[in-house]
């Protein structure tokens, strides 16, 4: 896709000024923004690090039981899930295998939204059974990954005493795809990839990395980030499709999108600071003073919001007793080159393109082309037994 430069928000001289006058009272040092050094833990490591660099409000002041019992609204604690992902059959293989085969009619305006906004929400692309079936398996995954219970069912991993920060983690899970066959399903599915190809206007999409991710009971914000930050990969031909797996109502922490694709122009000289909660709340003062619109709409089941790697995010916490869990699955452009300099942000990659080094065409074993499908998807629907991503 070319990043079209005519959208770009105009600044006046005088807000770009009033913008600039920093609220934040330091600005970090030289050591505190150099993100050159390579990760050096796991991927788990590196959420718990990073969700530490957003900037969470004092409970008093968060939207949490004060403002709702002043308001009379229901407080985010007492909050169903709608509907219940108990009381809706999940689909089977082969109803799974049929639905995500399915190419999704894209609504016509939809790749226009994407290209000038930088990202793009749809409804319905996957059916409430598929969405449920897809929660089941992300839940599984990472309570045996974590020895946790998720939906609030244990608050600390078992054996563990309980802390006051137990129970608001990040979890995440990647590649879970090259394990569970149903997983494989929704992250090599055609009807996915191809609204992916079709949003980037291209004809070929890699998987770069599955995400099942759980923003636990009591979990903070995430901080305001672009994933070209994080990928190392030296394309914006970059999308990332967030399937939400279940409701994900406001107090939920729905992800939220700064609109426009040239919004990060805006805060690109705000220096990202490793160590403290510095950048996140630069960027969220640079956004309120430019009246930057952003869409922190709850999803539905089914919805799925599709984000370039130019657009801004965020998510609020998650003030409901149940996990907001999500399966991410991040795809680029067939052909892109991995970049001459990973950095630290992009957490441990190796373990998504292994064999491939800086510079290098970003094509391992573990980056299928999911579209147009090719035999891993003709493997992967072969049986549920299934073995890994070579088959077996
Ligand atoms: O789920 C979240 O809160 C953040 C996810 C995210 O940043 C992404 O998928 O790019
Ligand atoms: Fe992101």
């Amino acid at each position: 896709m070319r990043v079209d430069l005519n959208g770009i928000v105009e600044i006046t001289s005088d807000r770009r000024q009033a913008a600039r006058t920093p609220a934040v009272a330091s600005y970090p040092s030289q050591e505190e923004c150099d993100v050159s050094g390579a990760w050096d833990s796991d991927n788990q490591a590196w959420w718990d690090w990073y969700v530490g660099l957003a900037h969470n409000k004092p409970p008093a002041e968060s939207k949490g039981r004060n403002r709702d019992a002043a308001s009379g609204a229901a407080s985010p604690e007492d909050i169903k899930l709608e509907p219940d992902p108990c009381a809706v059959a999940p689909l089977g293989f082969d109803d799974l295998k049929d639905e995500l085969a399915t190419p999704y009619p894209l609504p016509p305006n939809a790749a226009e939204q994407f290209r000038l906004e930088g990202y793009v929400k749809l409804p319905g692309v996957l059916s409430s059974g598929a969405v449920f079936a897809m929660r089941r398996e992300i839940v599984a995954v990472l309570e045996a990954t974590f020895d946790a219970m998720l939906d609030g069912g244990a608050p600390a991993r078992r054996g563990e005493e309980s802390s006051p920060e137990a129970g608001r983690r990040f979890y995440s899970a990647e590649m879970a795809w090259l394990e569970n066959p149903v997983i494989r399903l929704f992250v090599l599915s055609p009807r996915i990839a191809k609204i992916c190809a079709d949003l980037l206007g291209i004809e070929s999409v890699r998987l770069y990395h599955d995400n099942l991710l759980s923003k636990e009971p009591g979990c903070g914000r995430t901080p305001w980030h672009y994933d070209d930050h994080h990928f190392p990969l030296a394309t914006n031909d970059v999308v990332t499709a967030w399937i939400a797996a279940q409701a994900i109502p406001q107090a939920m922490g729905p992800l939220a999108f700064a609109k426009g694709i040239e919004t990060w122009r805006l805060v690109a000289d705000i220096p990202f600071s490793k160590a403290d909660t510095s950048y996140d709340r630069r960027v969220a003062e640079r956004f309120r003073e430019l009246d930057v619109n952003v869409d922190d709409a709850p999803f539905a089941v089914g919805d799925v919001s599709f984000h370039h790697n130019l657009s801004f995010h965020t998510a609020g916490g998650n003030e409901t007793p149940f996990s907001r869990c999500v399966l991410a699955n991040t795809y680029y452009a067939d052909g892109a080159r991995l970049v001459d300099a990973p950095t630290m942000v992009s957490g441990d990659w190796r373990k998504f393109l292994p064999g491939v080094e800086p510079g290098d065409v970003a094509a391992s074993r573990l980056n299928p082309v999911c579209w147009p499908p090719d035999e891993r998807w003709s493997r992967a629907i072969e049986t549920e037994q299934s073995g890994g991503p070579d088959g077996g």
